[in-house]
C-alpha cells in the first residue's frame, strides 16, 4: 500500500486527490471518491456560499470521511466562500487560481488544513512561509485554468523549495503517472479529468461520450490574451474563441464569449457553445467506472511500478 504523510494528516487512505472541477466536482462526486480512499473536493467555482454549502451538507450525509472544499479565488464570491467554509466544520480547504493570503489565518483559526494549489517556486515559498499544510504543484497539462510550467518540470522544484508534503497534479491518469510523480518528489497526487468518467460524476452525457472518444492531440489553451489561461476540448467553441483572440475584437467583448460556455457544456453537453474543460490525458479515460474504483486501480497499479524501480540499477 503506497502511504505518505498526506494519508496521516488528513486522515484518508490513499494519497489521491479528485481535482475541483467548477460546475462538475459536487457533494455526491467528492463523497464517492472519499468513501473510495481519497480525497473528494467540492468546487466551489463560480457559485455563491449558498451553493457550496449545500453540496456540504449533501456529502456528510453520504460519508463520514473527510471531504475537502475548492475555492477558486478568480471568483465573486470567494470572500463569502471563505467564510461559510469555517462555519461549515470543513476539514480541507483547497485554492486555486490566485493567492489565498488573507483567509490563511480564518482558517489556521479554524483549524482547516489549507492546501493551495501552487504554478511557480515563489508561491510555494509564500505560502511555506504562511505555514499552510501541503501544497499542490499543477503543471499546465491539467484541464481549466493553467500555468506556464508543466507537472515534470514544477514538481521537483517546488519540492526543493519546501519541506511541506507536495501533491502533483496535472497530466496524471494512471498508476505509471502516480509513481512517476513520486519519483519527482510528491507525496500524493490530484486527478481531476480521469474522474469526469466517473459514474457519480454527473455531467452531461456529451461531456463524458467526449472525454471518452478524446485522441492525444485533442486539448488546446486559450485566454492567454486576456490573462487566464484555460485548458479544453478543441471543440468548435475553443476554435471559435481561438480565433476570436488573435484578431482586433475589443477585451470586453472577447469576454463576454466566454460567459456561461462551462454551464452550457456540463449541464446543457452544448457541442458548439460549451466549454469543455479537460486535461492532455483526456485519451487515456477510456471506460466508465466508479469513483472508489478508479481510486483503487490507480493506487494499485502505481505499487508494482514504484517497487519495480530498483530494476534500473545495477
Ligand atoms: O484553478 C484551477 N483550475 C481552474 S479554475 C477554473 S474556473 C475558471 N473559469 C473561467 C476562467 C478561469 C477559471 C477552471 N479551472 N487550477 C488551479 C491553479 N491555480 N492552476 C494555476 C493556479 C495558480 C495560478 C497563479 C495558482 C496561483 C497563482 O498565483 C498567481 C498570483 O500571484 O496570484
Amino acid at each position: 500500500m503506497i502511504k505518505s504523510r498526506i494519508c496521516e494528516i488528513l486522515g484518508i487512505k490513499y494519497p489521491i486527490f479528485q481535482g475541483g472541477m467548477a460546475w462538475i466536482a459536487d457533494g455526491k462526486l467528492a463523497a464517492a471518491v472519499s468513501e473510495g480512499g481519497g480525497l473528494g473536493i467540492i468546487a466551489a467555482g463560480n457559485a455563491p456560499a449558498s451553493y457550496v454549502r449545500e453540496q456540504i451538507r449533501i456529502a456528510k450525509s453520504l460519508t463520514s470521511k473527510p471531504v475537502g472544499v475548492n475555492i477558486m479565488l478568480m471568483s465573486p464570491y470567494a470572500d463569502e466562500v471563505a467564510r461559510a467554509v469555517v462555519e461549515e466544520g470543513t476539514e480541507v480547504v483547497t485554492t486555486g487560481a490566485g493567492n489565498p493570503s488573507k483567509y490563511v489565518k480564518a482558517w489556521k483559526d479554524a483549524d482547516i488544513k489549507i492546501i493551495p494549489v501552487v504554478a511557480s517556486v515563489s508561491m510555494a515559498k509564500l505560502m511555506t512561509r504562511l505555514g499552510v499544510t501541503a501544497l499542490i504543484a499543477e503543471g499546465g497539462e491539467s484541464g481549466g485554468h493553467v500555468g506556464e510550467l508543466t507537472t515534470m518540470v514544477l514538481v521537483p522544484q517546488v519540492c526543493d523549495a519546501t519541506d511541506l508534503p507536495v501533491i502533483a497534479a496535472g497530466g496524471i491518469a494512471d498508476g505509471r503517472g502516480v509513481a512517476a510523480a513520486f519519483m519527482l518528489g510528491a507525496e500524493g497526487v490530484q486527478l481531476g479529468t480521469r474522474f469526469l468518467s466517473a459514474y457519480e460524476c454527473t455531467i452531461h452525457p456529451n461531456y463524458k461520450e467526449k472525454i471518452l472518444k478524446a485522441t492525444d492531440l485533442c486539448t488546446m489553451v486559450t485566454g492567454k490574451r486576456l490573462g487566464h489561461p484555460v485548458r479544453s476540448l478543441r471543440t468548435k467553441f475553443a476554435r471559435d474563441y481561438s480565433k476570436a483572440e488573435y484578431s482586433a475584437m475589443p477585451d470586453e467583448e472577447l469576454e463576454q464569449l466566454a460567459v456561461g460556455a462551462l454551464r452550457l457544456a456540463v449541464v446543457e453537453g452544448d457541442l458548439e457553445r460549451g466549454c469543455f474543460l479537460a486535461g492532455q490525458i483526456a485519451a487515456m479515460v477510456k471506460k466508465e467506472q466508479s469513483a472508489a474504483e478508479i481510486v483503487k486501480e490507480i493506487m494499485e497499479d502505481a505499487e508494482p511500478i514504484l517497487k519495480g524501480a530498483s530494476k534500473w540499477v545495477e
